[in-house]
């Protein structure tokens, strides 16, 4: 081959690089131009192979030429690989573009059911009064429901109590009642607690009654406390919930298990007066049922309704809607 003949391939290859490499648009076509043209087989490579074939004098400036067609074809290799590189990157981008001032997915937020909300507010109003919280079993022993309350198997408040039984002498507890026993049983006096719950009676379901409700019962036992605690308590606690607005109302009752014994109800005017709690002195049979010395200490106590404190607080009229998950009622509170 003479210089002249390779100069001529040269300018060959180079067309053919040129028309090549305009139809190559992805790497793999860019990866089989780089062997077609500079592979160890390559029309490039093959070229150099021949320069070993021209005389001595030519050899350099031949060099030369086959060097700058190699650098042009490397470079524009490079160049393509880069672009495509870009373009791939581009692509992504605009496929994977995320708007952040577009508006998220929005999920409405859940919240405590309204006996919750009640249940923890009372708590929190006791405890800053110095009270703890206690609880004690919902399937509880006639002895704890009834006998240790005074309540005897054949005495007529029983029938205010009837209750769901699950043997003989195991019941769904009627109040909240059995938990003070429980505590004083446990410890010496004095003691300070409420204690919230479930409560079950066979009660026929009405605006103002469910067979499944819930108490907080309240008790103190200490020296020298008198039913004027016992009414100073009730007030302080009744303006701390429904704040002004509200009237009580103390009126006499019966508990076998309290002397002297008060049911007290509360009125926003113009509604109805709502019974929401049972209270007494606690009697001194009780003490001395569970351990405690009457002649050396006294206490009151008070077993208060949960649904119908939310009732008179939202002026709900019918405690049925405090369980039919009715999310058009929840959402309210
Ligand atoms: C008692 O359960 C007594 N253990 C209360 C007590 C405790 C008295 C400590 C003295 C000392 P009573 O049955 O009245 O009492 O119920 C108390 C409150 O529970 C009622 O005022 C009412 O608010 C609520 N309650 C009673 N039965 C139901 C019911 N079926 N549905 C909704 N609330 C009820």
């Amino acid at each position: 081959m003479t210089l002249d003949e390779l100069e001529a391939r040269c300018e060959e290859v180079r067309m053919e690089w040129a028309q090549a490499s305009a139809a190559a648009h992805d790497p793999e076509a860019l990866e089989a131009l780089r062997v077609r043209f500079l592979g160890r087989k390559g029309s490039v490579t093959s070229l150099f192979d021949a320069l070993r074939a021209l005389p001595p004098d030519a050899r350099a400036t031949a060099g030369k030429l086959l060097n700058a067609l190699k650098g042009e074809i490397t470079a524009a290799l490079d160049d393509r690989r880069g672009a495509l590189e870009r373009e791939a990157i581009g692509a992504r981008l605009q496929a994977e573009r995320c708007d952040l001032s577009l508006p998220g997915t929005w999920r409405p937020l859940g919240r405590l059911h309204p006996l919750t909300q009640v249940r923890l507010e009372i708590e929190d109003i006791f405890q800053k009064l110095g009270f703890d919280v206690a609880s004690g079993p919902e399937v509880e022993t006639d002895y704890y429901n009834f006998e240790a309350l005074a309540i005897g198997a054949d005495h007529p408040a029983r029938d205010d109590w009837d209750s769901f039984y699950i043997e003989d002498r195991l019941l769904l507890r009627t109040h909240t009642s059995p938990v003070q026993i429980r505590v004083m049983k446990s410890q010496p006096p004095p003691v300070r607690i409420v204690c919230p719950g479930r409560c079950y009676r066979r009660d026929d379901p009405d605006a103002t009654h469910s067979p499944v409700f819930h108490q907080i019962e309240l008790l103190w036992v200490e020296k020298g406390l008198t039913m004027a605690h016992l009414k100073w308590i009730i007030g302080e606690f009744v303006s701390a919930f429904f704040g002004p607005g509200y009237e009580m109302r103390f009126s006499a009752d019966f508990f076998p298990f309290t002397e002297p014994s008060a049911q007290i109800h509360i009125r926003r005017p113009p509604g109805d007066w709502l019974e929401i709690m049972g209270a007494g002195m606690v009697d001194p049979a009780v003490l001395v049922e569970v351990g405690y010395d009457p002649e050396e200490v006294s206490g009151f106590a008070f077993g208060l309704g949960v649904e119908r404190m939310a009732m008179l607080r939202w002026g709900i009229e019918d405690i049925r809607l405090f369980y039919q998950n009715d999310i058009r009622f929840l959402s309210q509170f």
